[in-house]
């Protein structure tokens, strides 16, 4: 072992600190503060009473912050690198799935979509402003009838003169009701087609789910179209046929890569401090080779996830992330976050499943993020499909 080796953290035992910049690290710490400063003692209450009590003024801190749309370049983005983004979303995922959940909507789903398919005019009336949080988008791809198989979607957008009219809805919709903006995708004689639809337009409804016992710091709603009437220029004029909905998921489920290992990092902290204070048959519970094997296995597979996390991160940067890269990050890691969140819950025993500590609640939003943004049985059969040739999702 060389001298300058680092000595071993139990924080970063792989050391991956020396992978990140300065600036990197910068964001993760400022983004980590925050948290501890805004988020961390409201957030159990937040989900105990299934609401975000102020999601604009949150929205807005989120925007001084700035990580809303951080990794997009220009209209008031920061052009931070996919890294620093992935160290955001794992410290926002480290306090709520939720609360990363606002963010990926807003900056990976709606901004992209407009950053990425809109024309110079969408670019400029809605990134600078979402960007600040001063104005909230959602991102509509889920129907009712139409979730993992998205191609066969009801909403339709025909078109009326000059004019398109959308009718149709959506389902699962996360920050649907508080939206200034959605993106919506509609099926129309020339294909799948999205559309930019500020949520003031007359036929738009947007109605709030209620009794979910999973991401309950966050909203979610259904949205209704009843014809609604959009100017030509309301379609994304660079997104044609389904290829351009499930480019902009590729970043949201970049994210959620992240994301769901800081979710995970806190239920091994919390077990390794519960562990340490808990006495039972005369000595702490950390001292128990059962219990010290199921902390050794979660660290494992906490900073596996974060180095496949920051692997993946690199590749990005370099242009060379594959889909299927990302189908494997976020099947890999969101199945071995909800592991971690399980086992951690064994250890707190019946504290386990009280809102007092944060391991039922990142448990049970866990549940949520392993269906949305492509279910595993979804990334499951786009690896199957990249290590066959043969697709599995029809017939
Ligand atoms: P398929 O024929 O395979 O593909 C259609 C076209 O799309 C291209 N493509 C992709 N392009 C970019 N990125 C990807 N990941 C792509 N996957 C496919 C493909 O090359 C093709 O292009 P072209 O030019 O040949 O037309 O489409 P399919 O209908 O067979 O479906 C494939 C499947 C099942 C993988 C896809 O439908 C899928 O991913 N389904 C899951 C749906 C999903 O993930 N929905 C998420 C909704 S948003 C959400 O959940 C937000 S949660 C809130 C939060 O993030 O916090
Ligand atoms: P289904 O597609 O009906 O799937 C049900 C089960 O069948 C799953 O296990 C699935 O994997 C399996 N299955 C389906 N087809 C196959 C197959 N071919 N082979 C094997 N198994 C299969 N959507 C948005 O558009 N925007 C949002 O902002 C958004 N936010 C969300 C927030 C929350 C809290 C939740 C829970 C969902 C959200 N969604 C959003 C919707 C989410 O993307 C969908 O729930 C997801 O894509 C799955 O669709 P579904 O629920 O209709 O399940």
């Amino acid at each position: 072992m060389s001298d300058s080796a680092a000595a071993f953290s139990a924080r970063d035992p792989l050391n991956l600190d020396a992978g990140f910049s300065d600036e990197e690290k910068a964001v993760r710490d400022t983004v980590r503060r925050f948290c501890r400063d805004h988020i961390d003692a409201h957030v159990g209450e937040w989900f105990d009473q299934g609401r975000l009590p102020d999601p604009r003024g949150l929205t807005r801190q989120l925007g001084r912050l700035g990580v809303l749309g951080m990794h997009l370049e220009g209209y008031g983005c920061a052009g931070a690198s996919a890294t620093a983004y992935g160290l955001a979303c794992t410290e926002l995922e480290a306090c709520d799935s939720g609360i990363r959940s606002l963010m990926s909507v807003q900056g990976s789903l709606a901004m992209y979509a407009i950053w990425r398919h809109g024309s110079e005019d969408h670019k400029r009336q809605w990134l600078p402003a979402m960007a600040a949080g001063e104005a909230i988008g959602c991102f509509g791809l889920t129907e009712p009838d139409h979730g993992s198989d998205p191609s066969g979607m009801s909403t339709r957008a025909r078109r009326d003169g000059g004019d398109w009219v959308l009718s149709g809805g959506k389902m699962w919709i996360t920050n649907g009701s508080i939206a200034d903006v959605a993106v919506v995708w509609a099926s129309t004689d020339d294909g799948i087609r999205g559309f930019v639809v500020p949520t003031d337009s007359p036929g738009f409804a947007a109605n709030e789910i209620t009794r979910k016992l999973s991401l309950r710091a966050s909203i979610t709603a259904e949205l209704v179209f009843d014809e609604v009437r959009l100017p030509a220029e309301a379609v994304l004029p660079d997104a044609r046929g389904l290829g351009a909905a499930l480019r902009c998921l590729n970043e949201a489920r970049f994210g959620i890569i992240w994301g769901s290992m800081g979710a995970a990092r806190s239920c091994l902290d919390t077990a390794i401090d519960y562990a340490g204070t808990r006495v039972q048959f005369g000595r702490p519970i950390a001292g128990f080779q059962l219990t010290q094997q199921k902390l050794a296995d979660m660290a494992v597979t906490v900073h596996r996830g974060l180095l496949l996390a920051a692997h993946l991160g690199r590749l990005k940067e370099a242009g060379t992330l594959r889909p299927e890269q990302v189908s494997f990050g976020k099947l890999n890691n969101v199945r071995d976050a909800l592991e971690v969140c399980r086992t951690a819950r064994t250890i707190l025993g019946a504290n386990g499943i009280s809102l007092e500590y944060p391991v039922i609640r990142h448990m049970t939003n866990l549940e949520s993020v392993l269906t949305y943004e492509g279910t595993s049985e979804m990334h499951t059969l786009v690896l199957g499909q990249a290590l066959t040739g043969i697709a599995a999702f029809r017939g």
